[in-house]
């Protein structure tokens, strides 16, 4: 499959919204993916992506081969470090945490993954990473050494974005953190937008209906939710 960004640019064109259910392999019990992609498969989720912050070598690449197993759906690597590649994918998400100041996670990483890189068949996105605060420290900020750029510093986090379009990223990503008390907000989404020739994906904290149509109003192409999937599986079935 090689048409990703293809079929995105389609569906925003078409107005479609899409949804992205994110599978943490550290969070999610591998005995659980048959039932967890029957939900997934009925529901109105469109793309999958798997990743998580703290996941053990070698896990993800057990977990992708399983949930491509039982779903038709693109499988879209969402990786938190570079052991989390695996060719089981259909795509990769290559980010570039453009909110933060540490050099490795805007390119060490991403010199270190080509290795790994040139031996898969992975459609790979470039795509630019920002952290927006949301009221408490996210696994993101630990991990990578980086602050979250604040919600109140809009102009801060338009421009931040614009840049990451000027550099030549495919997709920009507005993260609020996995499990975030609060999304990113309407305003931050919709002056986000408006500066933005590319695909905007918004994620982190979207736990309800209308957190998702406020997204998806104000301006957001893709949505990601992670947490609410995890925690009540009936969740699939409310948003049909
Ligand atoms: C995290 O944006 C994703 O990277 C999803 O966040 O787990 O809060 O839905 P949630």
């Amino acid at each position: 499959m090689k048409n990703i960004y293809q079929s995105i640019l389609k569906s925003i064109a078409t107005k479609e919204k899409l949804l992205a259910v994110l599978i943490d392999p550290d969070k999610f019990s591998i005995e659980n993916t048959k039932f967890f992609l029957g939900k997934v498969n009925a529901s109105i989720v469109t793309h999958i992506f798997v990743g998580g912050s703290t996941v053990e070598e070698g896990v993800t690449h057990i977990l992708v081969a399983e949930i491509k197993k039982q779903t038709k759906l693109p499988v879209i690597l969402f990786p938190g470090d570079v052991t989390q590649i695996t060719n089981h994918a259909d795509g990769l998400l290559f980010l570039s945490l453009i909110s933060g100041r540490n050099p490795d996670y805007l390119i060490g990483k991403q010199v270190e993954s080509i290795s790994k890189l040139r031996k898969t068949k992975l459609e790979v996105i470039s795509t630019g990473y920002i952290l927006v605060e949301n009221g408490k420290k996210t696994a993101v900020q630990r991990v990578t050494g980086t602050l979250p750029i604040a919600k109140t510093a809009i102009q801060n986090i338009i421009d931040t974005a614009k840049a990451g379009e000027l550099l030549g990223m495919k997709m920009i990503y507005l993260e609020a953190g996995s499990g975030a008390k609060n999304p990113v907000s309407s305003a931050i989404i919709k002056s986000v937008k408006q500066e933005l020739q590319i695909p905007l994906i918004v994620g982190g904290g979207i736990r309800n209906k209308q957190q998702l149509a406020y997204a998806y109003d104000s301006g957001a192409d893709m949505v990601v939710i992670g947490t609410a999937f995890e925690e009540d599986e009936a969740f699939f079935d409310a948003l049909k």
